[in-house]
């Protein structure tokens, strides 16, 4: 916009960059401030899972809308996604979609059964099977880039951050055929043919890549790449089979400079390699002390994390009372940003979240 078709009462602060108050309220965020290790007015707070199956207005908009359907409804996503944000007052939302949603996109035959989870029609067990994973073009997601403009619209100030699968986690519902409790077939996979592994983790790192890619160039501020069951491995497998494609992820989109966060849940042995793949935020989940992960992730990187969701089905001071307990424990890291130790569970009190978020910046602001 040029200086002279700019609308009225609207300056900008120099000649060639227009005004965005949203924009510069969103880099000056407690969330993004936290993730960059600066000062902080209050210590931010988001949820995993916020979004979805803990909010009664959630259930009412998703009535006779598949769980795969309503993410390719830019109006719903960004109808849901907004839903905890205007609830609890949390400092980010999180883009509501699901990791098998790029799987999807590009053709596998996925879908999310209600009280299941994600179920892979025909597995990927050989190279043939692997060769059906082709690249992900913004095209086949066209849906994301719509939704994400609506919400940076409408969330103003508050950060939006995008997220995938990462490659292992993928990998395990692919070979899998659905949620694994033992990730069996996978790890015949990965011990039996590593070349095959290899090309998978590969594969899904590309496809991961190109997915958070449309997120950030849409208007994500922060990104999290969730590997959730990774914890299922030793130190050394994660390092020699499952970080190369981690790391791939993180590489392709740092050139953005948006923060990177990287989750897992049982990865107390695994959290300084996590860090080590390239992520500005490492999350944990309850079994290590906040301080004690950030021991472990070592300098140069924000924490996010830690209660235990199943905490909040206890009374309000004894949720309080664990809470204050993880605040103590930050006291003094570089970077801290509160979260759950994994997502909401599906039968959490809304209120208590509410009360959470409060008590926390009431806390440490
Ligand atoms: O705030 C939000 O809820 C955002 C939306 C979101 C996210 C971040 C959904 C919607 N899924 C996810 C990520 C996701 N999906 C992960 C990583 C995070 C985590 O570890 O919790 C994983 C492992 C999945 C796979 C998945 N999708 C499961 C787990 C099954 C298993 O292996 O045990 C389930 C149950 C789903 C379905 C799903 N995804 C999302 C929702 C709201 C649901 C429930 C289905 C529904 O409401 O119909």
């Amino acid at each position: 916009m040029s200086g002279n078709d700019r609308p009225v009462g609207q300056p900008t602060q120099t000649p060639n960059a227009p005004a965005d108050p949203a924009g510069d309220a969103v880099l000056d965020s407690a969330f993004l401030r936290a993730c960059r290790r600066e000062p902080v007015p209050h210590t931010p707070v988001w949820f995993m899972r916020q979004a979805g199956r803990s909010l009664p207005e959630y259930r009412k908009v998703r009535e006779g809308v598949g769980m795969l359907d309503s993410c390719m409804r830019p109006d719903l996503v960004a109808e849901i996604t907004l839903q905890p944000v205007r609830r609890h007052k949390v400092d980010a939302a999180i883009y509501f979609s699901d990791i098998v949603v790029p799987l999807k996109a590009i053709g596998v035959d996925v879908d999310i059964k209600p009280g299941v989870g994600p179920v892979v029609e025909k597995p990927v067990r050989s190279r043939a099977d692997l060769e059906r994973l082709r690249t992900l073009e913004p095209e086949d997601v066209a849906y994301v880039t719509e939704a994400i403009g609506i919400l940076t619209r409408e969330l103003g100030g508050t950060p939006l951050i995008g997220f995938a699968g990462a490659p292992f986690t993928l990998a395990s519902y692919l070979v899998e055929g659905g949620p694994s409790k033992n990730h069996e077939h996978t790890k015949a996979m990965m011990y039996g043919e590593p070349e095959l592994w290899a090309d998978l983790v590969d594969r899904l790192a590309d496809i991961t890549a190109g997915f958070l890619k449309v997120q950030i160039e849409a208007g994500a501020s922060a990104v999290q790449l969730f590997d959730s069951w990774v914890g299922a491995l030793a130190p050394e497998d994660y390092r020699r089979r499952v970080l190369p494609g981690s790391a791939k992820v993180f590489e392709a989109v740092a050139p953005y400079g948006v923060p990177r966060i990287h989750f897992g849940v049982g990865t107390g042995e695994l959290l300084s390699l996590m860090g080590e793949a390239g992520a500005d935020v490492v999350g944990a989940d309850w079994r290590v002390p906040v301080d004690e992960a950030a021991r472990r992730v070592g300098p140069g990187k924000a924490i996010q994390g830690n209660l235990d969701p199943a905490v909040l089905f206890a009374p309000r001071e004894a949720v309080e009372q664990q809470a204050g307990r993880i605040l103590r424990a930050a006291d003094g890291l570089e970077g801290h940003i509160f979260n759950l130790g994994h997502g909401v569970l599906p039968d959490t009190d809304p209120q208590a979240l509410t009360d959470l978020v409060s008590y926390v910046h009431e806390h440490t602001s």
